[in-house]
């Protein structure tokens, strides 16, 4: 994520937020890791906020229920249990979402209800080839369908958020930077239908290009949100070890990255939450890397494909990725996907 300064300044600029609305987020992961990270530090930039997060572990949940009942007591926080490897939950999600907001005071119907920040950060791993309950391989729906699924799914209340003074944004967080998808994604993009099955390596390389094809295109639909791609790169003590190993891996052989392995999560919190607030990133798409860099493989092509050829090509991806979102994630079980 970019430093955008020094600490002390994106500190300073993150006091400021205490004067805005009541901002509103929704962290999917939000019990460990960096979601838990997120909410910390809006709790202690913001007035009032109203934090909804989602995760499997409600023991965890609790702790941050009773730590914000502490630092924020005007804080409104509540935790939705569910597993968002069975797509049909992010319906839930959503409704559980909508019936929240429904009972903040002011708030009188759907298009009252704003989102400010919605936020995906992956806290697992998950090497098994099994299925999910979608038939689809677990790589691909915790890193690209049930993450673009939630976005399908809060969208109105982003638009509608996005002419209040934080705007919305959508932050994924993942390894921007690594996109690698496994095909040439015109002929096929769902890994289900290789044989062998794909390894979960190939899968997370692969689910970072969709993401970060998705980001470019929604962008290009809704630009009044903002839609950033981040990869944290973060090699500091406490979420490290939940970190995928490869992405371990990764963080240790790329130096650009060493700059954050002394970070602490103080830092990494003020950082986000910076990128979530200020006027740089409220719309486009936009694909930071964990040095700072925004290294964008817009720039840097696939596989010796650039220029014109790589714009082209990404256009024609972004098509195909597009279509294959709304049948794959629409014909799951369970799921009523938004006209978009
Ligand atoms: C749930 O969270 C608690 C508290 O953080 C932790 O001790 C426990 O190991 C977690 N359980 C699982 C199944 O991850
Ligand atoms: C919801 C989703 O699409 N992806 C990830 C969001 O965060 C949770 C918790 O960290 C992960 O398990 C999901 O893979």
């Amino acid at each position: 994520m970019a430093p955008q300064g020094s600490l002390a300044s994106v500190t300073s600029e993150n006091t400021k937020l205490i004067s805005l609305p009541p901002p509103v987020a929704l962290i999917i992961g939000g019990t460990s890791g960096i979601g838990a990270i997120i909410i910390r530090t809006l709790l202690l930039r913001t007035t009032a906020p109203r934090i909804y997060f989602v995760g499997r572990n409600r023991t965890a949940a609790e702790a941050i229920i009773a730590e914000a009942a502490k630092t924020n007591p005007a804080a409104k926080v509540v935790f939705f249990q569910y597993d968002v490897y069975v797509l049909a939950n992010l319906g839930r999600i959503a409704a559980d979402f909508v019936q929240e907001e429904l009972q903040v005071e002011g708030i009188n119907s759907e298009q009252d209800i704003k989102l400010n920040i919605l936020v995906n950060s992956t806290g697992t791993f998950n090497p098994s080839t099994t299925p999910t309950v979608d038939n689809l391989q677990p790589e691909l729906v915790s890193r690209h369908y049930s993450r673009i699924l939630s976005i399908n799914l809060l969208l109105p209340y982003l638009q509608h958020a996005s002419t209040t003074p934080l705007g919305a944004r959508v932050l994924t967080i993942q390894a921007a930077g690594q996109e690698n998808p496994k095909n040439d994604l015109t002929s096929a993009i769902n890994l289900r239908d290789i044989t062998p099955r794909p390894g979960f390596v190939t899968c997370a390389f692969h689910a970072t290009a969709l993401q970060s094809l998705m980001m470019e295109e929604l962008a290009i639909r809704y630009p009044e949100i903002g839609f950033l791609h981040l990869n944290p790169g973060v090699v500091f003590t406490g979420i490290f070890r939940e970190l995928p190993w490869w992405m371990r891996m990764l963080a240790t052989l790329a130096k650009p990255l060493m700059w954050l392995i002394s970070t602490g999560e103080t830092e990494v919190g003020e950082r986000l939450v910076r990128l979530a607030s200020d006027e740089e990133h409220r719309t486009g798409a936009w694909l930071v890397m964990p040095d700072g860099k925004e290294k964008d493989w817009r720039k840097t092509g696939w596989k010796g494909i650039k220029g014109e050829e790589w714009e082209k090509k990404r256009a024609e991806w972004r098509a195909k990725v597009w279509v294959d979102f709304k049948e794959t994630a629409g014909s799951a079980e369970g799921v009523q996907l938004r006209d978009w």
